[in-house]
């Protein structure tokens, strides 16, 4: 057989399940996931290769509006720069709930020439499975999408047969990446992610968008990988909400990464949590292309 490769977008409004989506199709927990918007903050590749077939699934920021912080604006940049760089997009939407972000999103895939496919995410929630080919057949009324496939990150039901179809899609040529490789991301990236998402899942309502995390130091010894991260908030109020009482609450976030760094690294890890405030990190240019923003 020849060999395909290509890249494949996932694209869409914050919260619809993208990075879950993403983790699902590699059987890994890659991308971090939560119940609030805007989890993902950076451009991130996952690759999966599979005899002749290399897969390079690309996880974007949820693309929002409204927003006008440095941040955000980064964020939109960095999914929208994707949709003219991929060989296929997957749209994925939140079952039949159509918002005007979802109509948005629409009118750019509209602008390229790139094969979509719309992934009709959490049909696992849907009581009535019986609307979903009605508001299927009014959808593909209004693009010409490849397939319409929907499915359940969560569940995994359709994640194969998406998975399958975009196979069909890939150009031909040689793989880019070696077939063991998982992603472009390197461990450091990858458990700093761990633990902002222990903030976004485990801390109140602001903090998580007030937040964002940076490894000082990565230390590999022979038995134990000793990591130091530091947690910047906007905030002095911030920081104690984020501390909690007696330091319980870091504490908890602090366990938490640390099991899902050791299930990453396969090694025991001695991780060292910190908290500071760092005013108005999240709009400034400067110190979000220190933190490693792609734009
Ligand atoms: N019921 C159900 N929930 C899902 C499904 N897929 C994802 N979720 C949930 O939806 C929420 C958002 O999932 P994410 O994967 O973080 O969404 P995302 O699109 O990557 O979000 P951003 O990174 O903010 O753009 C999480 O609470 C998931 O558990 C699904 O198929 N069914
Ligand atoms: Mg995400």
């Amino acid at each position: 057989m020849t060999s395909v490769c290509g890249y494949i977008a996932l694209i869409g409004r914050p919260n619809v399940g993208k990075s879950t989506l993403l983790n699902r199709i590699l059987h890994q927990k890659l991308s971090i996931t939560s119940s609030k918007p805007q989890t993902t903050r950076h451009r991130i590749l996952g690759i999966c290769t599979e005899g002749d077939a290399q897969f390079v699934y690309v996880d974007t920021p949820g693309i929002h509006q409204g927003s006008k912080k440095v941040m955000n604006r980064m964020m939109n940049k960095t999914a929208l720069s994707v949709l003219n760089d991929v060989d296929v997009v997957a749209f994925v939407v939140d079952g039949t709930h159509w918002q005007d972000e979802d109509e948005y999103i629409l009118s750019l895939i509209k602008t390229t020439t790139v094969p979509c496919f719309l992934v009709v995410n959490k049909v696992d929630k849907l009581a009535d499975k019986m609307q979903l080919l009605p508001w299927m057949d009014a959808i593909s009324q209004r693009h010409a999408f490849t397939a319409i496939i929907p499915l359940s990150a969560k569940t995994g039901s359709g994640v194969e047969t998406l998975h399958h179809t975009l196979q069909t899609h890939l150009p031909e040529g040689p793989h880019l990446f070696d077939e063991d490789q998982l992603t472009d991301r390197s461990t450091r990236f990858l458990c700093a992610e761990l633990l902002r998402e222990k903030v976004f899942r485990l801390c109140g309502q602001e903090l998580p968008y007030a937040a964002t995390v940076d490894i000082e130091a990565f230390k590999e010894e022979d038995k134990i990988i000793r990591i130091c991260a530091l947690i910047l908030v906007e905030k002095e109020s911030h920081k104690r909400m984020l501390i909690g009482n007696k330091g319980s609450k870091l504490k908890e976030m602090a366990t938490a990464a640390r099991m899902d760094m050791e299930r990453l690294l396969q090694k025991p890890v001695f991780l060292q949590c910190w908290c500071k405030v760092k005013t108005g990190w999240s709009n400034s240019d400067r110190v979000l292309k220190q933190l490693g923003f792609d734009h």
